[in-house]
C-alpha cells in the first residue's frame, strides 16, 4: 500500500521538525562534553523539570529574569494565585499579576505548576470571615473559577495546601475549611478536576518528608484512602523547606518511594536549605539523589532563585546569592543532575493501553500499546494488533500533542490533527509513531477495528 499525500506531506514535515529539534538540543541543551550547563537542561536529560517560584513585582529585575530564562523550565507563582490575591472580594476574580507571570513564563516555553486552589492560609478576609456550609459553597467556586480560567495552562494544581497537623497526631489541621466537613480535600479535587481535566491535581504539604513522622503517615493514609476510592488525585507536592533543626532526613527516598508506589506522581515543589557552603550544598545534593531515586519523582522546585529572594533571606536557602552567583549548593545539585545512573522516570500516564472491539461476525481485533524511547520533546509509540490483518487502528492525541513520524503503517489524519487512522501498509501487525508532546506526556488512546 502506498502512503496518501497527506501522510508524505506529513513525514517530510515531521523529518524537517526532527532534524531541527535535535539541532536545538545539540546547541542549547547540550555542550561538547554531554553534561548539560543548565539546571533544566541537565534535569531534562533524566526526564524531570527544575523550577522555580516566581515573583510577579521581580520580572521587571533583569538579573533574576536572566536567571529565570536560563536555568529553569518550571514556574510556580510564589503568592499571585493563592486565594487572597485571585478573589479579593467574593465573586470577583482578579489575575493581573499571576498573568504576567504565566506570560512570562509561557514566553519563554516554561511550564506552570499552579499553587493553592485550597488552603487556610491567605484566605481573603470575606473568606476568613465564613464557616460551613457556605464557605463550602465559596471554596469549591473558587476551585472551580480559578482552575476554569487557567485550563489548558497548568501543568499541576496543588489543590489542597497544608491540610494536616503538625505534630504527632497525624490528623487533619483545625481550619475553618476543615470545619466544613471532612470531606472537604475530595470535593475541592473533583471540583479542580472537572474544571480544569488535562492538570495533575496534587495534595501539597511540609514536613512530610521523614517517613517516621506522623504528619508524613497521615498524608499517605489520605492518599492511599483516596486512590482506593477513587477521589481524583495525581500527586503529592513535598515543599522540603529545611534548615539546621530540620535536615533533609536519610530516608527521603523511602518516604518519595512509598507514595509514588500508591500510584501518583511525586514533586518537590517549594525546595530551600539554610545554610551555607559545602554543608548546604550536601543536603541539596541529597535531595536531588532522593527524587532521581524515585522513578515517578517528576521534578524539583526551588523557592525563589537568589538568597535574597527568598521568604528567609537572612537563612541564605538557594542556589544564587544576592548577587545572582551561582553558590555550592547549585554546583552540587547541578553534578548530581548531570550523573550517569538514576531511574528513567515513567513519565507517560494511562488511561487507556488496550481496547478491544468484538466483531458481531466473531472475530475481533485488540490493539496494544507499548511505551517506546522518550526524549525531552517527544515520545515513541508502538502498537500491536492482534485478532485481524484487515485492522484500522484509531490513534487519539490529546491537544497539544501532534504526531509527528510513523512507520510501518499507512496513515491519514482528521483535520484535527489529533486523530490518526492507522492501516496495514504490508509491513506486519505492528506499527509505530512519534509524538512530539508540547509538555503533555498522556498516553495516546486506541481503537481498533476490521478494516
Ligand atoms: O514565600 C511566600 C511568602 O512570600 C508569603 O509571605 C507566605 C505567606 O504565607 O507564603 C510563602 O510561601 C509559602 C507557600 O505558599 C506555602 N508553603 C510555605 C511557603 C513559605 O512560607
Amino acid at each position: 500500500m502506498t502512503l496518501t499525500a497527506k501522510s508524505v506531506s506529513r513525514a517530510a514535515l515531521a523529518s524537517a521538525l526532527a532534524v531541527l529539534t535535535a539541532a536545538a538540543v545539540v546547541l542549547v541543551a547540550t555542550p561538547a562534553s554531554g553534561a548539560a550547563s543548565t539546571l533544566a537542561a541537565a534535569a531534562q536529560q533524566k526526564g524531570r523539570y527544575f523550577g522555580t517560584a516566581v515573583a510577579a513585582n521581580k520580572l521587571s529585575d533583569s538579573t533574576y529574569t536572566g536567571i529565570l530564562n536560563r536555568e529553569f523550565d518550571m514556574v510556580t507563582a510564589e503568592n499571585e494565585m493563592k486565594m487572597d490575591a485571585t478573589e479579593p472580594n467574593q465573586g470577583q476574580f482578579s489575575y493581573g499579576n499571576a498573568d504576567r507571570i504565566v506570560n512570562q513564563a509561557r514566553g519563554q516555553g516554561k511550564r506552570i505548576r499552579g499553587h493553592a486552589l485550597a488552603w487556610h492560609s491567605q484566605q481573603p478576609g470575606w473568606m476568613q470571615r465564613m464557616e460551613g456550609s457556605s464557605l463550602r459553597q465559596a471554596m469549591l467556586n473558587h476551585v472551580t473559577q480559578v482552575a476554569t480560567y487557567y485550563r489548558g495552562k497548568i501543568y499541576a494544581w496543588d489543590v489542597v495546601n497544608e491540610a494536616f497537623a503538625d505534630g504527632n497526631s497525624g490528623g487533619r489541621r483545625d481550619s475553618n475549611l476543615q470545619r466544613t466537613g471532612n470531606d472537604w480535600i475530595e470535593a475541592a479535587f473533583r471540583a479542580a478536576r472537572a474544571a480544569d481535566p488535562g492538570a495533575k491535581l496534587c495534595y501539597n504539604d511540609y514536613n512530610t518528608d521523614n517517613w517516621s513522622h506522623a504528619k508524613t503517615q497521615g498524608v499517605y493514609r489520605m492518599v492511599q484512602d483516596f486512590k482506593s476510592r477513587g477521589v481524583p488525585i495525581d500527586c503529592v507536592g513535598f515543599q522540603a523547606h529545611f534548615n539546621s533543626g530540620n535536615p533533609v532526613p536519610s530516608n527521603y527516598h523511602t518516604t518519595l518511594g512509598n507514595f509514588a508506589a500508591l500510584g501518583v506522581d511525586v514533586q518537590i515543589t517549594e525546595l530551600d536549605i539554610e545554610g551555607s557552603g559545602s554543608g548546604q550544598a550536601q543536603q541539596y545534593q541529597g535531595v536531588t539523589q532522593a527524587c532521581l531515586s524515585v522513578a515517578r519523582c517528576t521534578g524539583i522546585t526551588v523557592w525563589g532563585i537568589r538568597d535574597t529572594d527568598s521568604w528567609r533571606a537572612s537563612g541564605t536557602p538557594l542556589l544564587f546569592d544576592g548577587s545572582g552567583n551561582k553558590k555550592a549548593a547549585y554546583n552540587s545539585v547541578l553534578a548530581v543532575l548531570n550523573e550517569g545512573g538514576g531511574q528513567q522516570p515513567t513519565t507517560t500516564t494511562g488511561p487507556t493501553t488496550t481496547t478491544t472491539n468484538p466483531d458481531p461476525g466473531g472475530g475481533g481485533c485488540t490493539a496494544t500499546y507499548s511505551e517506546g524511547q522518550k526524549w525531552n520533546d517527544r515520545f515513541n509509540g508502538q502498537v500491536a494488533v492482534s485478532g485481524a490483518d484487515d485492522w484500522v487502528v484509531t490513534v487519539t492525541v490529546s491537544s497539544p500533542q501532534r504526531i509527528i513520524a510513523t512507520w510501518n503503517t499507512s496513515a491519514t489524519w482528521d483535520s484535527s490533527g489529533n486523530v490518526m487512522t492507522a492501516r496495514p501498509n504490508g509491513s506486519g501487525n505492528s506499527f509505530g509513531f512519534t509524538v512530539q508532546h508540547n509538555g503533555n506526556w498522556s498516553w495516546p488512546s486506541l481503537a481498533c477495528s476490521r478494516g
